[in-house]
């Protein structure tokens, strides 16, 4: 039976949805413009004011704000609010250029908390279980946001936070923890120490983990899923427009929900900033429409994935977004071809490895070399160079027909490759440094 935590809104009929956010997007369009001296340049700079905003027709008239704005106008001129009334901030993990700083109100955080209730209660969570919360606390948003999450589910919350990897599996056996809160990659990783340790997936009383924060494939998610004996849900968001929750997976796990009530997704041409039709791949951009402290207009996330409003099973109506395939800004270059680390990643667990592996690009003599480092899995571990050599064919071989190039593939030796508590760091371009 499909549980929701707010299932009057959840599965709201469309019309009952666009009316919400036409109403609440008119209402934060006037906020921004009488409370926000950047956002009122911005938008008389491209000729548009509140008088001409009724609907989310008029969406594509606004302006949109990028990561750049969030730079120039650091820390607060982007507030939506009096400090007097902010409550927190949090901060980005800067894996890409300076911190960005969100502010939140009481409300926001309320709100937040509530997409993030909406997750843990689609991946079957109730006031019975325990839910283990393995992703970073701090300035990081995964920690507090699914802590939030899960006191209001009622669940007993473990707030672990990342990190210390035996002590996280105790808690995991000793208190009987259900639902596990944390990257991918740490997932991943918790899987794999587990199994060290001699447990079997009968053995693991897990039985839902919520993962998100970096690209994953389903080829990982087999992988977690089998190792831990769970059912894995894909979450996300973003520090600018609250943290983990902005999109959550359901049973049918085919895409993630938007919470619509908060969020209007548009996917635009990256390139020329044009709105693309449902369905077509492009990047994702949202409209936050009734929060206070930090109300992000058209941001554009960089991140590039497609949405449907194909009918779900779930029962739930809110528009579908698919996995990220990657941030635009995490695409390799290489040789003038267009790579993904999610798709390095399809290739190594179809041929049978594990997630754990490093994408190392250079140029030398004006060419880019592309060596892609993959740890053997302990069972495949062997010193016979004749069998190595015939592996890396194989995966270099499994690669070219993926991306068109051809790496040259290195096989290392278990463990060889450092395991990350949160976001992994897969890539070493170092025609950057
Ligand atoms: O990563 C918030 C979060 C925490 C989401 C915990 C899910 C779970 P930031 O550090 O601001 O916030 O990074 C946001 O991470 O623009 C995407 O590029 C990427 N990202 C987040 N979730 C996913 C996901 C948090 N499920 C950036 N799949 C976003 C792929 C994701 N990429």
């Amino acid at each position: 039976m499909e549980r929701y935590y707010q299932e009057t809104i959840e599965c709201a009929s469309r019309e009952e949805i666009v009316r919400i956010q036409n109403e609440r997007l008119v209402a934060q369009i006037r906020r921004v413009w009488d409370n926000v001296p950047y956002y009122r340049k911005k938008m008389e700079a491209k000729g548009v004011a509140p008088e001409d905003i009724h609907s989310i027709e008029d969406l594509s008239k606004l302006p949109f704000l990028s990561k750049d704005d969030l730079r120039t106008a650091y820390p607060y001129g982007l507030l939506g609010k009096p400090l007097k009334e902010c409550v927190r901030i949090q901060s980005t993990s800067g894996t890409t250029g300076k911190r960005v700083v969100a502010f939140y109100t009481q409300h926001d955080i309320d709100l937040w908390e509530e997409c993030c209730a909406r997750a843990i209660t689609a991946a079957g969570g109730t006031d019975e279980d325990v839910c283990q919360v393995s992703y970073g606390y701090g300035l990081f948003t995964g920690g507090p946001g699914l802590n939030g999450g899960s006191h209001k589910v009622g669940c007993l919350t473990i707030p672990t936070s990342s990190g210390n990897t035996d002590r996280q599996i105790m808690f995991i056996m000793d208190l009987k923890a259900t639902i596990l809160c944390c990257t991918p990659s740490y997932a991943a990783y918790l899987g794999e120490r587990m199994r060290e340790m001699g447990y079997g997936p009968d053995d693991i009383p897990l039985k839902a983990g919520i993962f998100g924060a970096e690209a994953w494939s389903e080829e990982m998610r087999r992988e977690i899923e089998s190792t831990l004996g769970i059912k894995a849900y894909d979450i996300y968001g973003l520090t600018e427009l609250s943290g983990p929750g902005v999109a959550f997976e359901c049973s049918a796990q085919g895409g993630m929900h938007i919470n619509e009530d908060h969020f209007i997704a548009e996917i635009i041409d990256p390139d020329t900033g044009e709105v693309l039709p449902e369905g077509t791949q492009g990047e994702l951009v949202f409209t936050a429409i009734d929060k206070e402290a930090f109300p992000m207009i058209r941001y554009r996330t960089r991140d590039i994935c497609t949405l449907t409003r194909e009918k779900c099973s779930c029962g739930r109506t809110h528009v579908r977004m698919s996995k990220p395939k990657g941030r635009s800004d995490d695409m390799l270059i290489i040789r003038g071809v267009n790579v993904f680390p999610s798709q390095i990643e399809t290739v190594l667990l179809n041929h049978g490895y594990a997630a754990n592996y490093q994408i190392i690009v250079d140029r030398v003599n004006n060419t880019d070399t592309f060596d892609v480092q993959v740890e053997m899995t302990p069972e495949m571990f062997t010193d016979n160079v004749g069998e190595i050599e015939e592996r890396q064919k194989k995966l270099s071989d499994g690669l070219k027909s993926m991306l068109g190039i051809k790496a040259k593939v290195s096989l290392v030796s278990p463990k060889s490759i450092a395991r990350s508590e949160g976001k992994a760091v897969r890539v070493i371009d170092k025609r950057k440094i």
